[in-house]
């Protein structure tokens, strides 16, 4: 796995239902996020923050809230993203709401058409992110990235990486999925998404899970996880705009993001939608850092025993 690392803070709720997210890439540094990767042997290289349109706070318009202000955040995460991977660093982008991963995952794409690699993302949800212009219940894009990526949306969004769509639906995996919306369910269906959703981790755990959804990569895949907060039980993880109760508990996200590790291939990171607004002592961007550290592989396991 790539030990050198860039933070990039993206501080921005302009594609969120509820403001706050604009404070996360703080959160995280409060909670010590750089030097906690830095004790791992990690090389950790903070960029601090790029900068956007302020958030309007406006109605949505055509089934959009703030279409070119996302526009314009998410073309500075894709510049900022495509620069740190041609630089041979693995970004990390400190989020900010989940539009913005159109921008982060667009570059990602993009350099790994450039260098011929296969790509794979693991979308860590409560959410499916799948929604359009025509389905959507709110208007507000954190809840459109996954469609826009596979080229579902409107033009100044999906030709963002320069080829469109950015990405395939056979190359997600999305994982702890518990709400989505009517229409966007039909559209998950008729797109094929490969969803390991509450109900299979409930019956087949976690491992079994992860199992599936690492399985066939091969040995110069990129990984990409989108790692939006609200994937945790909002009894663990309170800190954020849209919860759903029935989330992974600690021990089976810590599961989660070991098993990645163990792939050795994370490539890029999306760590989205943590407010801090909503939060109590900080504890979720804690928690999030928490299980960023096993995602770069610091293990629990003390001893294997033997029978
Ligand atoms: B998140 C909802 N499906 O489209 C919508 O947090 C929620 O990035 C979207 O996953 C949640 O507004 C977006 C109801
Ligand atoms: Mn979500
Ligand atoms: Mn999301
Ligand atoms: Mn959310």
């Amino acid at each position: 796995m790539k030990t050198r690392i860039s933070l990039i803070g993206a501080p921005t709720d302009i594609g969120a239902g509820s403001r706050g997210a604009s404070m996360g890439p703080e959160a995280l540094r409060v909670a010590d996020i750089g030097p906690i990767l830095q004790s791992h042997g990690l090389d950790v290289e903070d960029w601090g923050n790029i900068s956007g349109p302020k958030n309007p706070w406006l109605p949505p318009e055509d089934g959009y809230r703030h279409l070119d202000e996302v526009v314009a955040w998410n073309r500075a995460v894709h510049n900022a993203v495509y620069s740190e991977l041609v630089r041979d660093r693995l970004p990390i982008m400190l989020g900010g709401d989940h539009c913005l991963a159109i921008g982060s995952i667009s570059a990602v794409a993009r350099r790994c058409r450039e260098t011929g690699r296969k790509l794979r993302i693991l979308w860590l949800d409560a959410h499916a992110d799948f929604n359009t212009s025509q389905i959507t219940p709110s208007g507000n894009v954190h809840g459109m990235p996954v469609a826009c990526l596979c080229g579902l949306g409107p033009q100044s969004l999906v030709e963002i990486g320069g080829v469109t769509p950015a990405i395939q639906p056979e190359w997600i995996r999305q994982i702890g999925i518990r709400s989505v919306d009517e229409g966007e369910k039909r559209l998950v269906h008729a797109k094929n998404l490969e969803v390991f959703d509450m109900r299979f981790i409930d019956e087949a755990g976690m491992r079994a899970a992860m199992e599936l959804a690492l399985d066939d990569l091969e040995p110069d895949t990129h990984l990409h996880v989108s790692f939006d907060v609200d994937f945790l039980d909002p009894e663990i993880a309170p800190g954020v705009g849209t919860t759903v109760r029935g989330g992974p508990t600690y021990r089976e996200a810590q599961l989660c993001m070991e098993m990645i590790a163990d792939t050795g291939m994370l490539g890029s990171l999306d760590v989205v939608e943590l407010n801090p607004a909503l939060d109590v002592r900080n504890q979720t961007a804690d928690l999030a850092v928490d299980l960023i550290e096993s995602l770069f592989g610091k293990s629990t396991l003390m001893r294997i025993p033997r029978r």
